[in-house]
C-alpha cells in the first residue's frame, strides 16, 4: 500500500522549492499559447487558477507564458472570467491545458463563474490556488474605503494592518473556494491535485519560514496573536477539505512562487520591496513549473 503524504511531506517540497533558489535549476517543462490553429482540440486537463483579487494570478500567467509581467499592459481588476489555451510541454510530453481563471474579486461575476466552473459533471482536475501572505493589491476602491475605515476607526493604517486585512478576506475567499471545490471533488473519480503558490514570496523572502507555518497545517504558530488565529483559520480549511475528498485522491502542494519584482505599496506610501533578485525570482518560478509540470 502506498504511503499517504503527510503535511511533513508537504512542508519537505515546499524546502526543496526554497532550495532550488540557490540551485538554479534548469527549464523542465514550457507553457506556449495554443497556436491558434489548434485551438478546438479538446483539452487534455481543465485546470482552475484561483486566488483573490490582487494575489498575483494574471501575473503568474504572464510570466509562465513567458509575456513580461510588468510589460505593455497595466495591472488591472479582473472583472470577468478568463480561459487560456496551453500547451504545457514536459520531459513526459506535450499536454493541452484549459486553464480557467475566474475573477478574485467578490463579485456577481465571481460567483456565477464558480459556480459554473465546479457545478454538476464539470470539475478541474486540479486548482492552482493563490495567496500572497497578506501582500495583495488594494484596487483604488478598496483602498479608499479601507483608509477611512480604519481612520474611523482611530486604527493606523501600516503594513501590519494592511496584512491583517488582507489575511482575513483571502481565507473568506478561500473557504468558499473550497466548499465549491470539496463538494465537486468528493463526488468525482479519478486523483484530483491542488498546488497552493504562495506568491510575491520576493516581498517577504526574509520571512519565507514564517510563509510556510502560515500556510501549511503543524508549523510552528506566529508571536503576532492575530496572524496566529489568521493561520489556524486557514489551515483548518485546508484541512477540512482533504479529509472532505480524501488524502487518496487529493494531493496537495505549497510552492513558494515569485515572478515580479515590484515594490508592494498602499497608496502613494511604500510599504515593502523586494528582497531576492531577478535569477532567484526566476528560479522559483521555474521550480513552481516543474512542480505543475508533475501534475499533469
Ligand atoms: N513584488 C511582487 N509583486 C507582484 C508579484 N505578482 C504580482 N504582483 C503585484 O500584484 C499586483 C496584482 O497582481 P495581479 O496578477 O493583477 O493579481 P490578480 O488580481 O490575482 O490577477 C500586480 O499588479 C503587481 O503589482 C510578484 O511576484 N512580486
Ligand atoms: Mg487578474
Amino acid at each position: 500500500m502506498s504511503r499517504l503524504r503527510s503535511w511533513d511531506d508537504v512542508r519537505a517540497g515546499w524546502d526543496r522549492a526554497v532550495d532550488a533558489v540557490v540551485q538554479q535549476p534548469p527549464d523542465s517543462v514550457t507553457v506556449r499559447s495554443a497556436p491558434l490553429m489548434s485551438r478546438l482540440r479538446a483539452p487534455d486537463a481543465a485546470v482552475m487558477l484561483a486566488g483573490a483579487g490582487g494575489s498575483g494570478k494574471s501575473c503568474m500567467v504572464k510570466a509562465l507564458t513567458r509575456h513580461d509581467p510588468s510589460g505593455a499592459d497595466p495591472p488591472r481588476r479582473s472583472e470577468e472570467a478568463e480561459l487560456h489555451r496551453l500547451d504545457v510541454t514536459t520531459p513526459r510530453g506535450t499536454r493541452r491545458i484549459h486553464l480557467h481563471v475566474p475573477p478574485g474579486q467578490a463579485s456577481y461575476e465571481r460567483d456565477v463563474e464558480l459556480d459554473r466552473l465546479l457545478s454538476d459533471g464539470f470539475y478541474p482536475s486540479g486548482v492552482v490556488y493563490t495567496v500572497a501572505f497578506g501582500y495583495d493589491r488594494f484596487w483604488e476602491k478598496e483602498a479608499i474605503e479601507f483608509a477611512a475605515q480604519t481612520r474611523e476607526a482611530g486604527g493606523r493604517i501600516d503594513l501590519a494592518a494592511l496584512r491583517r486585512r488582507k489575511l482575513g478576506d483571502e481565507n473568506r475567499t478561500f473557504a468558499r473556494v473550497c466548499r465549491l471545490l470539496g463538494n465537486a471533488w468528493h463526488r468525482s473519480d479519478g486523483p484530483v491535485w491542488l498546488i497552493l503558490a504562495v506568491t510575491k514570496t520576493d516581498l517577504y523572502w526574509d520571512r519565507i519560514g514564517e510563509a510556510r507555518d502560515h500556510y501549511i497545517p503543524g508549523g510552528a504558530e506566529s508571536s503576532d496573536a492575530d496572524i496566529a488565529k489568521l493561520s489556524h483559520q486557514f489551515t483548518d480549511i485546508l484541512e477540512a477539505l482533504t479529509s472532505q475528498v480524501g488524502k487518496q485522491k487529493l494531493r496537495v502542494d505549497v510552492v513558494p512562487f515569485s515572478c515580479m519584482l515590484e515594490n508592494y505599496a498602499f497608496g502613494t506610501e511604500l510599504t515593502a520591496r523586494p528582497k531576492m533578485d531577478q535569477a532567484d525570482s526566476r528560479s522559483l518560478s521555474r521550480h513552481f513549473l516543474s512542480v505543475l509540470g508533475e501534475r499533469l
